[in-house]
């Protein structure tokens, strides 16, 4: 058992990138806050409807000096949804192919984590949403990834009122408002997260909070998505506002990232139709699972860059801008500001998007066309293709051994950050 650690650990080493010189350790000693747009793809950005930006202030914020975004970066869930997305950005592990990880695993396997690496330098983290704690078993999951707060939804005022509540939980603007207040009392630096809701799936808002049309699909569950988004972004920009006023928003590292699809595949006339074409492709489908993500740090010259890459990828790229050293942690993903990445991005059922190619099932194409090819009769492409088919299998294969075999219990004790938080209780004293 532990000598297919060793293995992996192989593996792993071989597919570590370089720092990048020029932005490692950008953001050291700043907050961290890590803001996740529920639902939220890249194609909303910058996009129209109604003779309106949809998103304005998300756009501002993409289009910041100081944020470096990427265009190419792709969700890489499975069933396990907002789970597999937290579970990815915090260990860099990948979710497994069916259930969730943090339910299943969450609150007794060995981990790595932001927040237990993060307080080692001196970091409290906090994690916050409005939803009850026990949902994707987040309360047990957060006690053994060494979070020091959560603050779910008791730690609100009024939080059951059924006015303030729609969906999965509180809706966004009364969340983040009283989020900043807890934001603003953390001893600094701090490391947080702060988990929206309200566009989510069937995307319902109640009429007051309503400022731009339904679009004109015809499909009754796609055509609300922007009007929660436009919501989201409202939230959004009076959250920035608020650490503007606190003092927080140039004093820390302010991550925006989009945790999955809103509208799934299964909606190919409406896609097209939000897309202003005929007909999707198969690449078309691909592109349709890149989320943002977009890192705003204090000081630092940003850029909308195209490296390709996915969730797995953000721990690496945040422990860089932090300058922390992450050579001991079993992670499956890359630095993606490093100029080493391999720029394979493999999704949970096996196939993969890189920067020349597209699997979809046995199928190719060239991304950037969309044309199919038969790798028999392109001895280059073949190379490349049956390349990224073997990196993509171990990726997933000894990802998936790390979690159900629980090996990293078997990492050197000093590579492994001691929890402090295992018997604490994220129950609000009544006092
Ligand atoms: C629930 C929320 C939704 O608390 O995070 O999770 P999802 O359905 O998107 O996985
Ligand atoms: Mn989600």
């Amino acid at each position: 058992k532990s000598s297919d650690l060793d293995q992996i650990k192989e593996f792993v080493n071989e597919n570590k990138t370089l720092a990048n010189s020029a932005t490692f350790g950008k953001a050291k000693g700043k907050n961290v806050i890590i803001f996740h747009l529920e639902s939220f793809q890249q194609f909303l950005l910058d996009y129209r409807w109604d003779g309106q930006e949809v998103t304005p202030n998300i756009n501002a914020f993409y289009h910041d000096q100081n944020t470096t975004a990427f265009d190419n970066f792709y969700n890489q869930v499975g069933q396990g949804k907002t789970a597999d997305a937290e579970l990815m950005l915090e260990t860099s592990l990948f979710g497994t192919s069916s259930g969730s990880v943090m339910s299943n695993y969450g609150g007794t396997n060995t981990f790595q984590t932001m927040p237990a690496q993060l307080s080692q330098e001196g970091y409290t983290s906090a994690a916050f949403h409005g939803d009850v704690p026990s949902f994707w078993n987040r309360d047990n999951t957060y006690k053994n990834w060494g979070y020091d707060y959560f603050f779910s939804k008791s730690y609100y005022k009024n939080a059951d009122n059924p006015d303030y509540n729609v969906g999965y939980g509180m809706k966004d603007k009364i969340f983040l408002k009283g989020t900043a207040n807890y934001l603003e009392k953390l001893p600094q630096p701090f490391y947080s997260k702060v988990i929206t809701v309200t566009n989510h799936y069937p995307y319902d808002l109640d009429e007051q909070n309503v400022s731009i049309n339904k679009t004109q699909t015809d499909d009754g569950t796609v055509d609300g998505y922007v009007q929660t988004a436009r919501y989201l972004d409202q939230a959004f920009g009076e959250f920035e506002q608020n650490l503007k006023d606190n003092g927080l928003w140039d004093n820390s590292m302010i991550v925006l990232y989009g945790d999955h699809y809103g509208i799934s595949e299964n909606h190919k006339s409406a896609i097209a139709k939000l897309l202003g074409t005929d007909k999707v492709t198969a690449t078309d489908l691909t592109n349709w699972q890149k989320v943002p993500f977009m890192v705003r740090v204090p000081g630092m010259e940003g850029g909308i860059k195209h490296t390709y890459g996915g969730e797995i990828d953000v721990m690496p790229t945040l422990l860089g801008l932090l300058g922390i050293d992450d050579d001991q942690q079993i992670k499956f993903g890359q630095d993606l500001l490093s100029s080493q990445n391999k720029q394979i991005v493999p999704f949970r059922n096996g196939n993969w998007v890189t920067s020349e190619y597209t699997r979809v099932g046995s199928s190719y194409y060239v991304t950037s066309t969309g044309t199919k090819i038969n790798p028999k009769q392109d001895p280059r492409a073949k190379m490349a293709i049956d390349d990224a088919n073997k990196y993509v299998e171990k990726a997933l294969g000894y990802s998936d051994k790390v979690v159900q075999g629980n090996l990293l219990r078997f990492l050197d004790k000093k590579d492994i950050p001691k929890n402090q938080t295992k018997n604490i209780s994220y129950k609000k004293s009544t006092s």
